[in-house]
């Protein structure tokens, strides 16, 4: 899909990084405060209640098994699923927060031995954030916040592997990546993220972009 040419479109954020890392928490605090300045839709991925994300849920739950290369694809689909949904959105000048997004399918499908340009090709076309943040965590604090599930790629093993794909410097190419520390308060970071979001949002306007 293409960009509206409209010059109010929404902006959009992606907040990502290893499980447990304050993903959720972060977006939706960022959410919230968007919504003092306009309308906001937050969504994630994998959006577990659509058709293909049914499967994925199932994968992740270890109920059914999949080869790599197609519990991939799926997870791209249910990107694409959501992608003329989030056109239209950020058309209507709706600011669009995700949970997780095309990174997390590079890094994670990468992480297990797929070839890494083979990996990104199915995402390509998806709308482009305006922001993503990188939650890092220690690999101590993450082991100090609720201990891991039973889902697919909760061990350590797995998780280690994936934060070095995210370290890939051709992962955040021709993106706004920013890395947070995700190690500190909830608050102390949700303001930083603030701050970052508002300085973009405030020279979009005095470029004559996107004005809010
Ligand atoms: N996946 C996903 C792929 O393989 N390919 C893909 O394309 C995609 C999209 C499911 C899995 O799918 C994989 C990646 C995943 O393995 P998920 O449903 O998003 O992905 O699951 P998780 O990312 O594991 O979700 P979590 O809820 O575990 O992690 P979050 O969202 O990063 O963390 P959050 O905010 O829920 O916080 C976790 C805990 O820490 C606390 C919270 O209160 C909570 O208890 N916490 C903090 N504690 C201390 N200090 C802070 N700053 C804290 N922030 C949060
Ligand atoms: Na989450």
């Amino acid at each position: 899909p293409s960009w509206p040419t409209t010059a109010s479109r929404g902006m959009f954020f992606v907040f990502e990084g290893l499980d447990r890392s304050g993903k959720s928490t972060q977006s939706k605090l960022l959410a919230k405060h968007l919504e003092t300045v306009g309308p906001v839709k937050w969504m994630c991925f994998p959006n577990r209640e659509t058709a293909t994300g049914m499967l994925i849920d199932l994968y992740l739950r270890k109920k059914i098994d999949l080869p790599d290369e197609a519990i991939h694809l799926l997870f791209s689909a249910n990107r694409w699923e959501a992608s003329r949904m989030i056109v239209d959105e950020l058309g209507r000048g709706t600011h669009v927060v995700c949970d997780r997004y095309a990174f997390s399918g590079v890094a994670y499908s990468a992480a297990k031995g797929l070839d890494f340009e083979w990996c990104r090709a199915p995402d390509v076309g998806l709308p482009t954030p305006d922001g993503v943040f990188y939650l890092h965590v220690t690999p101590s604090e993450g082991a100090k916040r609720s201990a891991f599930g039973d889902e697919r790629y909760e061990n350590t093993a797995m998780q280690t592997r994936v934060r070095e794909e995210f370290k890939r410097p051709a992962l955040k190419e021709r993106v706004a990546w920013r890395d947070v520390d995700g190690s500190r308060e909830v608050g102390v970071i949700h303001d930083e993220i603030k701050a970052t979001v508002d300085a973009i949002r405030l020279a979009e306007q005095e470029n004559g972009h996107r004005p809010i």
